[in-house]
Formats: C-alpha cells, sequence, structure tokens
C-alpha cells in the first residue's frame, strides 16, 4: 500500500468549464484516485477553483457583480457540476482561502530571503479616471501591426501579435472606455529564474524515464530557451496582497499562487479535522507519497519549471511532482471548443442532455493521449450505443431476463464449472492484467480497450454457453451459467467503476453488494467467477442504457452547432 496524492490543474473561476477542460485533468485525475483507493492504496485527491488574475475580474465586470460575489457564487456552480460528474475529491478547496494567502507570502518570503527575488520599477498604463493601473486586458486600443481596433493590452486578436498595453494606440480603459491614460512607474516583483535553472534542470533530467516524452520535451524546450526574469506581482486589487513596503495595493499575479493553492488547498482540508488530518504528512519531507498531476499541456511549464522552481528556490523540503500526465486538445468538430465564444458543449450543458457516464466514458475512451481527438455527437453516440448499450447493457439483460423467467429473482444455485467457465477464466485472467496495468500506468485509452474487451467476454460467453437452450433440457447446467453471468456482471461493475461509477454502483445495488469501495478484482480469475454462490436474492435491472438515436443526434447538433466558423 503506498501513499498517492493526486491533484488536477485548478480549473479558473471565470466561467463554467468545457468538455476539454474536463478531459483534460480532472476526469482523468478521478479515475486515477478511484482506481488507486479500489486497489487499497491511501489516496488523497485535491482540487480547487484558481480564482485569481484579470480573467477573474473581467467576468465578474461583465456579469455586474464584484469579484468576490462572483467568486463565491461561481465556486458553488462549479463545486455543484462536478459532484454531478461523480468526480470524487477528497477536498473541493479556494486559491482565495486564508490557508493560500498564508503559505504564498511564506514562500515569497523565503524565496526572496534566499536571493530568488528582486524589486524593480517599471512603467505601467495609469487611469486616472479609474483610480487604478490597467494590466493585460484592462487597456484596449487600436493594434499598431495590424490597425485592428479593439486589440488588448496583452495581446491582438487579429494579428495574435503579443503586445504590451504601452504599445496599443488611441489607448482607452476596459473599464470606463476613458483615453485619459497616463505612464507611471510602478514598483514589481521579480523571479529570478535563470539563477535557478541549474537546479531545476537537474531535477527535470531524472524524470526523463518516468514522464512522457511529451511532458519531458514540453520541459525541456523551456529548460534550453533559456529561463528568464518573471514578474510575479501586478497592480490589482483582487488577488493575494504583497506584503511588503512599498507594495501596498498589489497582489500576487495568479500563476504565482495557483499552483500553490495544491498545497494550501490539502491545508484546507486538515483544517477541517485537524486532530485526524494532517497535510504535512502529504507535502513536507514527504519521501513515502508518490504525487501525480493531471493537465492540459499549455500547463505543462508552469508545474515542471516555474512552479518546482519555486518549491526548490524555497530550500524547504516540500514534495514535488512525480508522475505528471499532460494531454492534448479535445477539438470540437475539429475546431476550438471556446469559452469566450461558448462554442462545443459545457460541463452544465452535457449533464442537462445525458447522464454523467455517458460523458465519463466517451472522454476517456477518446482522451487526447497522444494527439488531439475530436468530439462529434456522431462519434458520441456511436460509442455509447456500441459499447455501453449494446455490449454491457445487453449482457446484463439479456441474462436479467433469462434467470428471472426461468429462476425467479435468485440467483440459481447447483452444479458446478465445466470447461467452458475455465475458458472464460483464462481470457479474462489475461483482460484484467493488461487493464489493471494500464489503468496504474494513465494509459487510458488502452485500459478502455480492455474494459470493452472485458464486457465481450460476458457477450461472447452466453452465446457460446446458450443458456436459453439448455435451460429447456438441464436446469443445473443453466443455473451454473446464469450464476457465472451474474459473477461476471459483479466483476464488470467492480472494474468499470473508475469510469462510470454511477453504473456500477447500480449494478452492485442491485446484486446487494455495499458499494463504497468496491475492491478490485484478484488474480484468482477462476475463484472470482465463483464468489457469489447461488441462493441470494437480487433486483433485476431495468436497462442501464438506451440508444441515442439519429434523430437525437439532428437535434443535439443542431442545438449546439458543428460547423467551425468563427
Ligand atoms: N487555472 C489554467 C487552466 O485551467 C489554470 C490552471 C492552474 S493549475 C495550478 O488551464
Ligand atoms: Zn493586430
Amino acid at each position: 500500500m503506498a501513499k498517492h496524492l493526486i491533484t488536477s490543474a485548478l480549473p479558473y473561476i471565470n466561467g463554467i468549464k468545457h468538455l476539454g477542460n474536463l478531459v483534460g485533468s480532472l476526469l482523468p485525475a478521478d479515475v486515477s484516485a478511484r482506481f488507486f483507493r479500489q486497489v487499497g492504496h491511501e489516496v488523497l485527491f485535491i482540487c480547487a477553483t484558481d480564482e485569481h488574475g484579470t480573467p477573474a475580474e473581467l467576468a465578474a465586470l461583465e456579469k455586474g457583480q464584484d469579484v468576490e460575489t462572483f467568486c463565491n457564487e461561481q465556486y458553488e456552480v462549479q463545486k455543484d457540476i462536478y459532484e454531478r460528474f461523480g468526480l470524487s475529491f477528497d477536498h473541493f478547496g479556494r486559491t482565495s482561502r486564508p490557508q493560500n494567502e498564508e503559505l504564498t507570502q511564506h514562500m515569497c518570503e523565503v524565496l526572496s530571503e534566499n536571493g530568488y527575488i528582486t524589486e524593480r520599477t517599471v512603467k505601467q498604463v495609469y487611469s486616472p479616471a479609474d483610480g487604478r493601473f490597467l494590466p493585460d486586458r484592462y487597456v484596449e486600443g487600436t493594434c499598431p501591426f495590424c490597425g485592428y481596433e479593439k486589440a488588448r493590452g496583452d495581446q491582438c486578436e487579429n494579428c495574435t501579435h503579443l503586445l504590451d498595453p504601452t504599445d496599443l494606440l488611441n489607448p482607452h480603459s476596459a473599464i470606463s472606455g476613458s483615453k485619459d491614460l497616463e505612464i507611471r512607474d510602478s514598483k514589481h516583483l521579480f523571479l529570478q529564474l535563470p539563477k535557478l535553472s541549474d537546479d531545476v534542470a537537474k531535477w527535470v533530467a531524472d524524470k526523463k524515464n518516468t514522464w512522457s516524452s511529451l511532458v519531458y520535451s514540453i520541459a525541456n524546450k523551456w529548460l534550453k530557451e533559456g529561463l528568464q526574469e518573471r514578474c510575479i506581482t501586478r497592480d490589482l486589487q483582487w488577488g493575494i496582497p504583497v506584503n511588503r513596503p512599498g507594495f501596498e495595493g498589489k497582489v500576487f499575479y495568479v500563476w504565482f499562487d495557483a499552483p500553490i493553492g495544491y498545497i494550501s488547498a490539502t491545508k484546507e482540508w486538515s483544517d477541517i479535522d485537524p486532530d485526524n488530518r494532517d497535510w504535512q504528512d502529504w507535502w513536507y519531507d514527504a519521501d513515502d507519497v508518490i504525487y501525480t498531476e493531471f493537465m492540459a499541456k499549455d500547463n505543462i511549464p508552469f508545474h515542471t519549471v516555474t512552479f518546482p522552481a519555486c518549491l526548490i528556490g524555497s530550500g524547504e523540503p516540500w514534495k514535488k511532482v512525480d508522475f505528471l500526465k499532460g494531454f492534448n486538445w479535445l477539438t470540437y468538430y475539429g475546431g476550438k471548443f471556446s469559452t469566450s465564444q461558448k462554442r462545443g458543449v459545457f460541463t452544465d450543458q452535457a449533464l442537462d442532455e445525458f447522464p454523467a457516464d455517458y460523458w465519463r466514458y466517451w472522454l476517456m475512451a477518446n482522451a487526447p493521449e497522444s494527439s488531439d481527438s475530436s468530439f462529434t455527437f456522431d462519434s458520441f453516440a456511436g460509442t455509447i450505443n456500441k459499447d455501453l448499450n449494446d455490449t454491457l447493457g445487453n449482457f446484463i439483460n439479456r441474462i436479467t431476463k433469462i434467470a428471472l423467467n426461468n429462476f425467479g429473482e435468485e440467483i440459481p444455485s447447483g452444479g458446478d464449472f465445466s470447461a467452458e467457465e475455465e475458458e472464460l477464466a483464462k481470457r479474462l485472467n489475461t483482460l484484467i492484467a493488461s487493464y489493471t496495468s494500464n489503468l496504474g500506468k494513465l494509459s487510458f485509452r488502452k485500459a478502455l480497450a480492455d474494459l470493452r474487451s472485458i464486457w465481450v467476454e460476458g457477450n461472447n460467453y452466453v452465446t457460446l454457453t446458450e443458456p436459453w437452450k439448455v435451460v429447456k433440457t438441464d436446469k443445473e447446467r443453466a443455473a451454473v451459467i446464469l450464476r457465472t453471468c451474474f459473477n461476471l456482471m459483479r466483476i464488470f461493475a467492480v472494474l468499470s467503476y473508475p469510469i462510470i461509477p454511477a453504473t456500477s454502483e447500480k449494478i452492485l445495488a442491485s446484486l446487494g453488494i455495499a458499494t463504497e469501495n468496491p475492491g478490485w478484482i484478484s488474480e484468482d480469475t477462476a475463484a472470482e467467477l465463483q464468489t457469489i454462490k447461488g441462493g441470494e436474492k437480487y433486483t433485476p435491472l431495468e436497462p442501464l442504457f438506451s440508444k441515442i438515436t439519429p434523430e437525437r443526434i439532428d437535434e443535439l447538433t443542431a442545438k449546439y452547432g458543428k460547423e467551425e466558423t468563427v
């Protein structure tokens, strides 16, 4: 038994996430947390909302709310959606909580004592009308490169040139529209990454065999290009205050405090029950912990270079990531999911259309692991119909019907295994070993292909043994076959639990099996196929899935769109 710390990238507070965000971090982290718990490890699965930065302020402004009210509301909205998706966090915290403020300020202090933080004065846009500095997107104006009139201070959306707020022609405030802007000096803190780069490079080199090539190459690309000092403060009000003289009214840059949020959310968790929980067991001098992070590829540099640099620079024994699972993009009909353009299916909408398990299954079966993958409703319907409905669902419907008609609501007893069951055990044994190993290696697509093959074995076994015929001539043999099928049902439910937990719970409940942690399936597959002995009562299941019709697909594409136009 090992201690597994698992974190998902912290979703931004600025709006409801789409399916791409779900499959790029939150969902695979949950699948792993469930799996590791089931095989008997001690697991701590932590996540939180990432609440600082200009995106949060601007989203609040757009909604006409103050940032705090906006964040409070959005936190509850996101938390509720993740619960309904069955995400089994041990704690879902917030980077705006006091634990994060305390720890972020502490990190800045120790980094600064160790000589990794310096002060420098830079030129910033100031708006007297708004009474504040206007960093990044708070300034709009005309792009000096292409003449686009609505360019933002960080980037021109039209020609994609990166900009500085001071580059814009005819600049005005995005808040008040005021054109009366000044350039003022402002003092900021810079993290001296160049000084830490040798240590980080050494640490990264050690991960060559543990990280995937995607993750390892992104980290190395950054290191090779040479690390630059980074400004870790902003002239904003919303955020974690910088606790030093001359920095009144300034806060930390969101990417400085967000990853610290993993640790402080763990502290939130232990502050709830301090007698029984200790966050330091997981984070401080915690060599016995195996730490796995999940994220989309654009977050990889921050997690492989910047954040580890801070932890190393602190000189304190903070736990650093062991395994890092990075994902490519999930596209929507080949184009981008877009929060700002509302393109694609968002997590709240998804749950209005279909049960969480449909989404969980499709997303994990099509996870963008080694390349991007594309969501389409045709693909979604095809997979749900074929795998969930026609394979798993159909197997359960078939045997329930035959069993009910011939043996009532009691699992048939009597008779012994014969060659067919021995053969079934052998075949399953190989598949389950592969499935278990792939889940352990976080190879999700391969794991899901194994799971599908495991379900197929159930249908093949029924087709081969023909219980509906046998029951007419040899009731004892039919009892063996059907009882084996009930055992298969249990095995399927246990193995499917990381992926489609709600469905698994239904199956287990119908068999009268407690479900809090269904455990795993041992290597003695023959014994596993005879765990249910016969004579037990069961509750017949209603069909678990229903097919998605072509008409429904048309409805959905009309509603959510499929054109790639912007
Ligand atoms: N909120 C960005 C994102 O969701 C950011 C991740 C923070 S992880 C510490 O892609
Ligand atoms: Zn431009």
